[in-house]
């Protein structure tokens, strides 16, 4: 995730500590990945020009949000301001999640010259036949959940890492999978939102929920589960 770290615009001039001197913070932004392909390459399953709107507009304004509340938090948590603390949450959850899913979405897809759509190989494909009985079963209960999924959302192939299992998920919203659980890692998420698919696919979800697993980044996927599940050499 890109991190940026600028110096706030105030100076806390108030937040002496007693020592003598003022503390000078920072406050850690983040800034629009970029993609490791062009918005075009992932034709003809999602469209270039729902790529470049989804990244440059979409995901900016998240990112755009989410920095302005951080620094509305930091000036607040200053004050001692407890109730615009409070007020902050939603913007940050919101902001925040959309800024989290996005850049994991972007890597979870990649041009079929590049690999995209290639069944997981090693243990994650293994993991996946022992939960689910197949990738294909796992494709057919994402895309259910993923079109049964009222307004917005995302839906999500997540690993539980404190039961070492593989957990399908859906949050609302820009909810991250986090919000489902501490333990939750995602490796694949799939945006449901409208601007995600509606100029390409209009108001037929299912089509787009069946043509983005010929741009799944599979190995991707399978390199954040090896990690957390290295696999075991005799
Ligand atoms: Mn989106």
């Amino acid at each position: 995730m890109a991190l940026r770290a600028i110096a706030t615009r105030k100076t806390l001039a108030n937040a002496r500590l007693g020592l003598g001197f003022v503390q000078s913070r920072s406050l850690q932004t983040f800034t629009l990945p970029d993609l490791s392909y062009d918005y075009g390459a992932l034709e003809p399953a999602i469209s270039g020009e729902i790529m470049q709107l989804h990244h440059q507009k979409h995901h900016q304004t998240y990112i755009t949000n989410y920095n302005k509340a951080l620094e509305q938090l930091q000036d607040a948590i200053t004050k001692g301001d407890a109730p615009s603390v409070a007020k902050l949450q939603s913007a940050l959850k919101f902001n925040g999640g959309g800024h989290i899913n996005h850049s994991i979405f972007w890597k979870n897809l990649t041009p079929v010259s590049h690999g995209g759509g290639e069944p997981p190989h090693g243990s994650l494909g293994w993991a996946i036949d022992a939960n689910f009985g197949s990738l294909e079963a796992l494709i057919k209960k994402m895309n259910a959940e993923g079109a049964a999924l009222q307004g917005s959302g995302w839906v999500w192939l997540g690993l539980d890492k404190e039961f070492k299992r593989l957990v399908i998920e859906t949050t609302p919203n820009q909810d991250p999978l986090v919000t489902k659980g501490a333990s939750l890692l995602p490796l694949l998420g799939i945006d449901v939102w409208e601007h995600a698919y509606y100029l390409q696919y209009k108001n037929v979800r299912p089509d787009y929920l069946n043509n983005i697993w010929k741009v799944v980044n599979w190995k991707y996927a399978s390199e954040v589960y090896e990690k957390e599940c290295p696999t075991e050499r005799n």
